[in-house]
């Protein structure tokens, strides 16, 4: 590693800014090699501040040349400036004055994607979390909130579409000949949502009418040849500004909203405000070109960066470790948006199953922090999976304690008491404690501490009494820097349910009911249920009421009663996923005693009936049957064996299918949709059900499911069935595997986001030559690895492919090294995303952890960017 390392910033170290900036008026004069940037600041001492004599440290990069600074347009010699560290420093100033700084860029070299960047051939840029020092010198943290004014100067025959955030109010000419636009955005903002682009870009207006009756114009952007694949993202910004009305009274402020759409970006999308810069990934759809996971991605995407007008932009962050006020509250809104819009338990499933695979796989890593980090070293690394979906988790128990009505009346105070303000999680929690009475002081830990709690739970009946007994102990593990625990408030949901899978109702507390919200918050704890009329079946942590580990010994009856009986549907998913989980888990340990994996399961019977039973909505028995995941057993697991846990699900699958080759038919063939493509949950629903039935039935090696296969791949009129087709025939390698594979690639080539999918399907093959398979790809004309889409492609189907990726010679770990070095300096928050497998090997069997380890220690021997530092020093600390 560098001889000098970067050290962790500190939340206890905050203080307010020396400085303040009311206006910013910024000149972009855009060309292709150089770039000059013209700030001038309108500076004056914060009056908050108690460093009255200061001196003025504007935050710039490595990247960024100072031509000239003036103070109210008196010109600073040398002497009376000075760049340390990449800041701008200024002695002497006055209280109150202007500075101008000129600076040169060369954005057709940012290849970190953060900053002003070009992509394709447009110019755009990306600011959150500490990008916009990259363009200027600036004070670039969340707190200082300014107006900003934007000239962008360019040759309009080249770009003739030059935006920036809030209204155009000029254009024109100027002596040169060159077109300049100015914009300006009555909102104050931080630095980190500023946006510029430019381009030579179509667009889709629409409009949309406030509660109010103001009509605002819509836009979306995007090069000539994706604008046909817009529709949908325009619909789905109308249907979330309608239902931000709805449910939290909230309305569109500015009289104009874009959106532009760009192929190289690192994330999904960004808030700007008024002008949101989204991955092509996340905004472009088509029935043709994308699947139905797809759609709903750009529906919630294209929700959740709306919905950050008010969380986020209205209302921001004060520091970045108050990230979660944002994205976790702002995750909370669009997955409400999504559940209101299609199925709210199917919506849960899937949130519910991502956080438990992946954001507790994180939380039992070294990199585990609390939804608020009391350090960092390097922000970017914190747009993690813990601060935004346990983050939303956090919010969503604030929800529950509170009720639709409490918590609308607390966010209604957030929101009209720190409007226009840089906050805290604290101010959130306080407005919702304040609107409605109560007191969540305990609560907030879970802002502060770290890790999973496991709740342990035991009961007792007494039939004479006809008592219910439920004695539920907490405790949390110990994470990095947080070797002990305190106990928190968990709202855990519970409903009972009888022999006859019937619901029971009981009393608690005096009432009469058939479901509570116990409010555990103590290290153990007894309740008791009264006027139970016979022995009941325990339905714990309904909805998933907390992201807790819930350990209680239920035997497989128990479980299959849950699982036909119990009036929560999230619940009945539970259940079933429990009764997989222990099946699998017993032929992982066979497979690893070298035994033969037994074929007795009570599973195939529960799949029966689920195939069986017609009421049941298509959508969650396709979720069922789609099995506890790779990933999620992994996280399960003491010590992870990624071949075990494999053979143990292909195993599974195998049983069912050979079992149900008929049912599987029959339910295939039954859920055909007919009419035109729809992305309604419908639609969906059915879609998603013929297609896993497809899988179990080619599964079990029936010639007509061969052909049925084939057949659906070469007639579908859709991305959804054309890939579950192309997927299903390259996984079990049916003999058209390799030409229909060449035959996707030439149908799509021209689009780029479906020769992702072609990459990530490729890559996930498994075959003998996994290695070569994957480097050859890399070498693919049609590969880029500028651009994060196409290497997290590449990189997510090496991930998938567990042969290659946890060979034990340890070749797929070497390769994934020499990918984090190469992209080290390139671009690092890439680079440390691509970490994430290598940072969890204390996870796995030994011979596996060994090697990741090895490789690891080669990673921290470079001179490391301070992104792929933090999480390769943490990993082996
Ligand atoms: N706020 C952005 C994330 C930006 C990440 C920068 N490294 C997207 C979102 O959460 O809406
Ligand atoms: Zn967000």
């Amino acid at each position: 590693m560098a001889e000098q390392q970067p050290s962790a910033i500190f939340l206890k170290d905050y203080t307010v800014p020396n400085f303040l900036i009311d206006k910013t008026e910024l000149t972009f004069d855009l060309d292709e090699t150089q770039t000059i940037v013209t700030s001038r600041l309108h500076l004056r001492r914060n009056p908050e501040s108690k460093a009255r004599t200061s001196p003025l440290e504007l935050n710039g990069g490595e990247d960024v040349k100072l031509i000239g600074v003036a103070i109210d347009d008196y010109t600073l010699p040398k002497a009376e400036y000075a760049i340390k560290n990449d800041k701008l420093v200024i002695t002497a100033t006055p209280d109150e004055f202007v500075l101008t700084c000129e600076t040169l860029i060369e954005p057709q070299n940012n290849t970190k994607l953060e900053g002003l960047y070009r992509s394709s051939s447009m110019f755009c840029t990306q600011c959150e979390a500490e990008g916009f020092r990259h363009i200027t010198y600036y004070l670039d943290r969340p707190d200082v909130m300014s107006v900003f004014t934007t000239t962008i100067i360019a040759d309009e025959s080249r770009y003739p579409v030059m935006l920036s955030n809030g209204n155009e109010v000029a254009r024109g000419k100027t002596e040169e000949g060159k077109t300049f636009v100015t914009w300006h955005d009555p909102f104050k903002k931080p630095a980190y949502l500023f946006a510029l682009v430019a381009g030579n870009l179509e667009v889709l207006n629409d409009s949309f009418t406030t509660m109010s009756g103001r009509k605002v114009a819509l836009q979306i952007f995007t090069e000539k040849h994706n604008i046909d694949k817009v529709d949908f993202a325009m619909d789905s910004l109308k249907r979330s500004m309608k239902w931000d009305e709805e449910v939290y009274g909230r309305e569109y402020d500015l009289d104009i909203f874009m959106i532009v759409a760009v192929d190289d970006f690192n994330m999904g999308a960004m808030e700007n405000k008024g002008l949101n810069i989204f991955n092509s990934s996340c905004l472009l759809a088509s029935p043709e070109t994308t699947t139905d996971d797809g759609y709903l991605r750009v529906e919630a995407v294209v929700a959740h960066e709306y919905f950050h007008n008010w969380s986020g932009n209205r209302v921001t962050c004060r520091d970045w470790f108050q990230l979660s006020l944002k994205e976790g509250f702002t995750v909370f809104r669009d997955q409400s948006f999504s559940a209101d819009t299609h199925s709210d338990v199917v919506k849960r499933v899937e949130d519910v199953s991502f956080l438990k695979t992946a954001q507790f796989a994180e939380d039992a890593s070294p990199m585990a922090h609390p939804i608020r980090p009391a350090s960092f070293i390097e922000i970017s690394n914190f747009y993690t999976l813990t601060i935004y979906e346990k983050g939303a988790e956090v919010v969503r128990m604030i929800h529950t304690l509170l009720g639709e009505e409490g918590f609308r009346k607390g966010s209604d105070l957030y929101f009209e008491r720190h409007d226009g303000q840089a906050v805290t999680c604290d101010d959130f929690v306080n407005a919702m404690e304040a609107a409605n009475g109560v007191d969540l002081s305990q609560f907030k830990r879970w802002y502060s501490q770290a890790g999973t709690p496991r709740l342990q739970v035991t009961d007792h009946y007494d039939e004479q009494a006809q008592t219910y007994h439920l004695t539920i102990d907490q405790m949390t593990p110990p994470t990095p820097n947080q070797p002990t625990k305190l106990a928190l408030h968990v709202p855990v949901k519970v409903g009972l349910v009888g022999q006859n899978n019937q619901a029971l109702s009981f009393t608690f507390d005096g009432q009469s009911t058939d479901e509570v919200v116990l409010h555990v918050n103590d290290t153990e704890q007894t309740y008791v249920f009264e006027n139970v009329s016979e022995t009941p079946v325990p339905s714990l942590l309904r909805g998933f009421s907390a992201p807790v580990k819930l350990d209680y010994a239920y035997s497989t009856e128990q479980l299959l009663q849950l699982m036909s009986g119990d009036p929560d549907g999230f619940n009945r998913w539970s259940a079933s996923q429990q009764l997989a989980v222990n099946e699998l888990n017993g032929f992982v340990l066979q497979f690893q005693q070298g035994e033969t994996l037994s074929t007795d399961t009570r599973l195939v019977d529960g799949f029966k009936s689920l195939l069986a039973d017609e009421t049941l909505d298509p959508a969650m028995v396709a979720l069922i049957l789609s099995l506890p995941s790779q990933a999620y057993l992994s996280e399960l697991a003491d010590k992870i064996d990624p071949q075990a846990i494999k053979a143990a699900r292909e195993h599974l699958r195998q049983l069912t299918a050979q079992a149900l080759e008929t049912e599987f038919k029959q339910v295939y063939e039954s859920n055909a949709v007919t009419g035109d493509y729809q992305a309604s949950a419908e639609q969906i629903a059915k879609r998603s059900l013929k297609n896993a039935a497809l899988m179990y039935w080619v599964a079990s090696g029936s010639a007509e499911a061969k052909s049925a296969v084939v057949c659906q791949y070469r007639n579908a009129d859709n991305m959804t069935d054309q890939f579950a087709a192309l997927s299903c025939i390259v996984h079990f390698e049916l003999a058209e595997a390799d030409e229909l594979l060449n035959a996707f690639f030439e149908q799509w080539k021209h689009e780029s986001l479906v020769v992702n999918k072609w990459l990530m399907l490729s890559a996930a093959r498994e075959q003998d030559n996994g290695l070569e398979q994957i480097k050859q790809l890399m070498l693919h004309p049609n590969f880029d690895i500028k651009n994060p889409n196409k290497l997290r492609a590449v990189i997510g189907g090496l991930g998938q492919n567990v042969a290659t990726f946890h060979n034990l010679d340890g070749s797929g770990y070497t390769f994934l090294a020499d990918q984090i070095i190469l992209m080290n300096k390139r671009n690092p928050q890439i680079a440390s995303r691509l970490c994430t497998p290598l940072t969890r090997w204390q996870r796995m069997v030994p011979a596996l952890a060994e090697k990741m380890k090895a490789e690891l220690e080669r990673i921290a021997r470079e001179d490391l960017s301070k992104d792929v530092y933090e999480v390769v020093s943490k990993s082996l600390a």
